[in-house]
């Protein structure tokens, strides 16, 4: 009732609107409530330090082959590659236990590695390849298992940390005596060439997209040791930056390899920067499980056992158990059906118009792999730019959209126009789907129904919306114009980029154009693949988009800064200009205040409530218009051991970070002839290829 009150006098301030559109209006309402789905599998709740631990054991084992490497001379013994502590994984919380060496984890991927130069922004084709490459300082992928009382994110390359007195710093310890996999040390020379020449050069954006905001306005890094440094904050106890430690903001890289092309220290030019790593480049360092030994264009590429791996199991076996990963390069689709029939081991089946045909394969008992279903963590949002200044140079046209994007009315009438019904059919029948309004997904912690304002299918109402917008059909073809001052009161076009890798973002764009259509708006489709659309949303070139949503949505305590347009590039729809501005409508200055409250208190109700306010705000200003959400299925072949249960294909990260791949493993009687360098070992970094001991 409040909400429809709300709406219709919002109607009658704006002045515009005559009483026979004010009888067209459908108020706001609760969400419809969701059809019950039972997620497959519950996780086995732990305390994070019953995960692993950091110590040293008595001994050490390698694979046979890799100690005929050291016994020829090759490589130092395995205790010598290790950190004096390394990284213990326990027995206990392996669901399988101890595992034995071999076998190889066969992924399918619809990306491409665009280069290894992750820090200058290079996709290495996703799909799980740049999770197995890069470690990060902390990791969060497994925190679906971890009690609510421990949820913090787990360490990982730094071992530890401690908040001094005040909150106002944190010293973060790294794993002492750790190597890259070129044998070269890692240390804080690689937090230094981080922080300073990437994270804090604004020439350049890492993929993660990390930038000085992500960190905390104000934040500095002090390096006070080989392995220890200090963050230094303007707020205290800013408990967030544990979580932006974690991976896709703080992976490291090599800086042995990196620095000496970058401008700033030695480098000839950014250019030069990022394309010193091209995809042809193999064996570069990593301090991963695996590393990429070859690269065939369009077929695969081969990731083999880092000998320098630093995480070992209860009984001393260095990591990973599984020799190789490939990542076949097809499509997202292909990767859903080779998972199912068994020529590929691994999928998050995450494209609803799958799941009927994987559904039915699985469910006979002598398929190759398994098929459990998560929560409804898997949900799409129609993106507006919001930048009336300049992000992504707009012509006059886009400019119009932009401020149509920015007016509430306008954007009423988009989620009114919108039959999430419909929508959800047209890619899956069953229980699957549920209209999404945007926002908080319902299931997760922070979601509150009453908070969330839900814009029921209207045509009616969307088309009155549309016209106290200042749209008319003024020339009568069908399509709604703008007034006469604006593009000379032409129709509006709006262009409409979505990712053609995937089958789902495509049919949402083509709902989305078809339902647009029947109120009136005319939508371009704008398709591209993924890589080149990561370019294009990032440089502003666009006026809406189809997205899947990213984990702040899901966890809200993970990228918790990309909740709100708290800096110049952290809400992906509104970035700021070339000068660094950006004009925020009001209800965003209100996000901004809410997010800002919400990382500065540890108070558990507290941030409660402030997250029943965000809802609100971005409900009722449909700051995200939702077009649907579900669950998604984790396909897993059936020879893996230790796959922890009730593992969700995204929560914290995607499930390859999910399972902790490193600790999978398969039975000796199980183990596929699966390995293209059986017995070898990565080639120095720039060779193509592996070594073998004769
Ligand atoms: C999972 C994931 C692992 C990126 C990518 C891809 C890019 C986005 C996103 C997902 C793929 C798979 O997602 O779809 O199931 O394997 O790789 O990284 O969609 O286009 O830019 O954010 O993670
Ligand atoms: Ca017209």
């Amino acid at each position: 009732m409040r909400h429809v009150t709300r709406a219709a006098s919002a109607a009658l301030l704006l002045g515009v609107a005559p009483s026979v559109l004010l009888a067209e209006i459908v108020g706001p309402t609760t969400p419809p409530p969701a059809p019950d789905f039972e997620a497959q599998g519950e996780p086995i709740f732990v305390n994070r330090d019953e995960v692993f631990t950091f110590r040293a054991l008595d001994s050490y084992n390698e694979p046979d082959f890799v100690a005929a490497f050291v016994e020829a001379g090759l490589l130092p013994p395995v205790e010598e590659r290790l950190p004096a502590e390394p990284l213990v994984f326990s027995a206990g919380n392996m669901p399988d236990g101890i595992g034995v060496y071999g076998d190889v984890m066969r992924h399918v991927i619809g990306g491409r590695p665009e280069g290894w130069n992750y820090w200058a922004g290079q996709s290495y084709g996703w799909g799980g390849i740049d999770i197995a490459m890069a470690e990060c300082l902390t990791r969060t992928g497994p925190l679906f298992m971890i009690n609510p009382e421990d949820l913090l994110p787990m360490p990982n390359l730094a071992r530890s940390w401690d908040w001094s007195e005040d909150g106002m710093s944190l010293s973060v310890n790294l794993i002492e005596g750790a190597r890259w996999s070129d044998g070269e040390p890692f240390g804080t020379h690689d937090i230094d060439f981080y922080w300073n020449h990437v994270v804090m050069d604004p020439n350049i954006t890492p993929l993660g997209g990390a930038t000085p905001s992500t960190f905390g306005e104000g934040t500095t890094l002090e390096i006070t040791g080989p392995y220890q440094f200090v963050f230094n904050f303007t707020t205290p106890f800013p408990e967030q930056i544990l979580f932006a430690m974690a991976y896709g903001t703080f992976c490291p890289g090599p800086s042995h390899m990196l620095a000496p092309h970058h401008p700033a220290t030695g480098g000839e030019s950014y250019e030069g920067f990022t394309s010193a790593f091209p995809p042809d480049f193999m064996n570069f360092p990593v301090m991963g499980a695996w590393v990429a030994v070859e690269h065939r264009p369009d077929e695969i590429v081969i990731l083999r056992r880092n000998p320098f791996y630093w995480k070992v199991d209860e009984a001393g076996n260095q990591l990973p158990y599984l020799n190789e990963n490939h990542y076949r390069l097809s499509t997202w689709a292909d990767r859903d059906v080779q998972a199912v029939a068994g020529t590929g081991d691994f999928s998050n089946l995450e494209q609803p118009e799958n799941f009927v045909a994987a559904l039915r394969q699985a469910a006979d008992e002598d398929a190759p792999a398994r098929l459990a279903f998560g929560p409804r963590t898997i949900g799409y949002t129609l993106h507006m730019n919001f930048s009336a200044n300049g992000w992504g140079a707009p012509d006059e046209r886009a400019q119009a959209i932009r401020e149509l994007n920015r007016d509430l009315n306008f954007r009423i009438g988009v989620t009114q126009a919108l039959d999430r019904v419909r929508i959800g059919d047209s890619l899956v029948r069953g229980p699957f789907t549920t209209q999404y309004p945007g926002g908080l997904y319902p299931g997760t912690s922070f979601y509150d129904e009453e908070s969330t304002v839900f814009f029921p299918y209207s045509l009616e109402s969307a088309r009155a919306h549309f016209e106290m917008a200042g749209l008319v059909d003024t020339d009568g073809d069908g399509f709604l114009n703008h007034p006469a001052d604006v593009m000379g009161g032409a129709n509006v076009q709006i262009t409409l980029l979505n990712n053609v890798d995937f089958n789902t973002d495509s049919n949402l764009a083509e709902a989305v154009v078809t339902m647009m259509e029947e109120a009136g708006l005319r939508v371009v489709l704008q398709s591209l693949s993924g890589n080149d659309v990561d370019a294009v949303a990032i440089g502003g070139g666009w006026d809406w988009r189809v997205f899947r949503n990213a984990s702040e949505l899901i966890t809200v305590v993970q990228n918790t800064t990309e909740l709100a347009p708290l800096g110049p590039q952290t809400m992906r729809s509104h970035y700021a200009n070339t000068d660094g501005e950006i004009v925020l409508m009001p209800f965003e200055e209100e996000l901004n205040e809410i997010i800002s409250a919400f990382m500065a208190t540890r108070d558990a109700e507290e941030r409660a409530e402030l997250m029943q306010r965000y809802q609100q705000v971005y409900t009722e200003n449909l700051y995200g218009i939702g077009l649907t959400a579900y669950p998604g299925a984790l396909i897993i072949n059936k020879r893996f051991s230790n796959i922890p249960p009730g593992a969700p294909i995204f929560m914290f990260n995607w499930a390859e970070d999910n399972i902790i791949r490193e600790r999978v493993w398969v039975a000796s009687d199980a183990q596929g002839d699966f390995e293209v360098f059986p017995e070898s070992l990565p080639a120095a970094p720039g060779t193509r290829g592996v070594i073998t001991t004769n």
